[in-house]
């Protein structure tokens, strides 16, 4: 297995380096599609006209449709980017109750994963400087229980049954036990929630990177990236003070590192790729004598593209300039990070989220391929201008320091994020038909 240097924005060369499995083939692939179109190489089949008028755009091959507890539906096209994997296209969201499927995303898919070394040796963008796209990975029958594998057409490497298609439990959607004291029905209010999952498996060198969406049937959508496979044999030299050592006593120090991983979403919500974003600030007061805490909280509508932090009592949503749901309350998406260690090293990790103004050349938070984009990370593209198709860019970080568990296989360790529906439809969309009068109108028992 030939020893490749990393491609990197700023040329940095790392002494530690990893074994890729690149060929020279897969090179020449991988720069012949950046040279013409970064974010649309392996587009599925010529889209064809759609069998069912709810259906997205595309294939049948390229096409999923599940419907989950409640019955709820998802729908969406998927398609396969040589750098970034799995890209998701044209994602609505129908549950029971509403006539035509909501439009949720135009498109989503990881935007990076960027891997700097603690003791500065090495910093790898794995999606543009490996060949993660090219190395997805053949699953097993047994590696998608209750589901299906597609086939993902890889230029150069050939069809791979690498998507997973399949759904999952995900525990209580609710529990209401409506009290005959409080006026209630004596009624037991309980289902179990299910979620459409995908997921495809990446190798970037010795790690396994799993890329995985799911789909609540409470219109909640999920993204994690997981990491597993092996920590690279090379870097068992953290005896700097900036490893953990894994062998028999003091040995085999595993250098520390961290994974920042950014996905980029493109929200076209009620079919308008327009779209507001807002910030929303808590802030508390503590009493004043004998009182109780107060707490206010402020709006900002994000009109101009930001960086933005993640903080105690804040938060952002994208709402929907074209629809309203059946409260007359504009549909949004509440953006719910998970636990995330920022990673201040660079720029372009400097910040959990970023809202971006639409331009076709900006496809990757960082290592940008593009030359014409102002800057290659998108801290850069944060320049003052007005949102009008704003363009969401996630960063979630997780500081690996490997412990004796990391071999062998590593067990995964997973980070992402929710979008959450806000006020999509008037009610819980898996409200039952007995509590569907309860809008704005509890059973309250007077
Ligand atoms: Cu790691």
């Amino acid at each position: 297995m030939p020893e490749t240097p990393t491609r990197t924005s700023t040329g940095r060369e790392p002494r530690r380096r990893r074994a890729f499995a690149l060929t020279g083939l897969a090179v020449t692939a991988l720069l012949g599609g950046l040279a013409t179109s970064p974010g649309a190489q392996a587009a599925p089949a010529a889209p064809q006209r759609a069998a069912a008028a709810d259906a997205p755009a595309c294939s049948a091959a390229y096409r999923i449709e599940q419907t989950l507890d409640g019955g709820t539906t998802w729908r969406m096209c998927w398609h396969y980017n040589t750098l970034a994997g799995l890209v998701l296209d044209d994602v609505s969201y129908q549950p029971k109750g509403e006539a035509a499927p909501i439009k949720v995303l135009t498109s989503a898919r990881l935007a990076q994963v960027h891997v700097p070394y603690d003791d500065g040796q090495a910093e790898y963008d794995d999606i543009t400087g490996t060949d993660f796209g090219q190395a997805l990975q053949n699953l097993r029958p047994a590696e998608c229980p209750g589901g299906t594998i597609k086939t993902v057409k890889v230029p150069d490497t050939g069809d791979v049954k690498g998507l997973c298609a399949t759904t999952r439990a995900r525990g209580h959607a609710y529990r209401l036990s409506d009290d005959e004291s409080t006026g209630g029905s004596g009624k037991l209010y309980s289902a179990q929630g299910k979620d459409l999952l995908l997921y495809t498996v990446n190798k970037a060198s010795w790690y396994e990177y799993i890329t995985e969406w799911r789909f609540s049937s409470d219109g909640t959508i999920t993204s994690n990236v997981g990491a597993t496979g092996s920590l690279s044999p090379y870097d068992y030299d953290g005896t700097d003070g900036k490893g953990w050592p894994i062998g028999k006593g003091a040995t085999a120090y595993a250098e520390s590192h961290s994974h920042n991983v950014f996905w980029r979403l493109n929200f076209g919500l009620d079919g308008s790729p327009k779209a507001k974003v807002e910030q929303y600030d808590s802030k508390v007061t503590a009493p004043h004598g004998a009182g109780s805490p107060t707490t206010k909280t402020t709006r900002t509508p994000v009109t101009k593209e930001l960086a933005g932090d993640v903080k105690d009592m804040r938060w952002w949503r994208v709402v929907s300039k074209a629809g309203k749901n059946k409260d007359g309350h504009p549909r949004s998406y509440e953006f719910v990070p998970g636990r995330s260690s920022r990673f201040p090293g660079r720029s372009f990790t400097k910040h959990d989220v970023y809202f971006t103004e639409y331009k076709k050349c900006e496809q990757y938070a960082s290592d940008n391929p593009s030359a014409h984009c102002g800057g290659t990370s998108v801290d850069k593209w944060v320049g003052g201008e007005t949102l009008t198709h704003p363009i969401t860019w996630v960063n979630i970080g997780f500081h690996h320091i490997a412990r004796d568990e990391d071999q062998q296989p590593m067990p995964v360790h997973w980070q992402g994020f929710s979008l959450a529906p806000r006020d999509v439809t008037a009610m819980n969309p898996l409200t039952p038909a007995d509590l569907a009068g309860q809008n704005g109108v509890p059973g309250n028992g007077s």
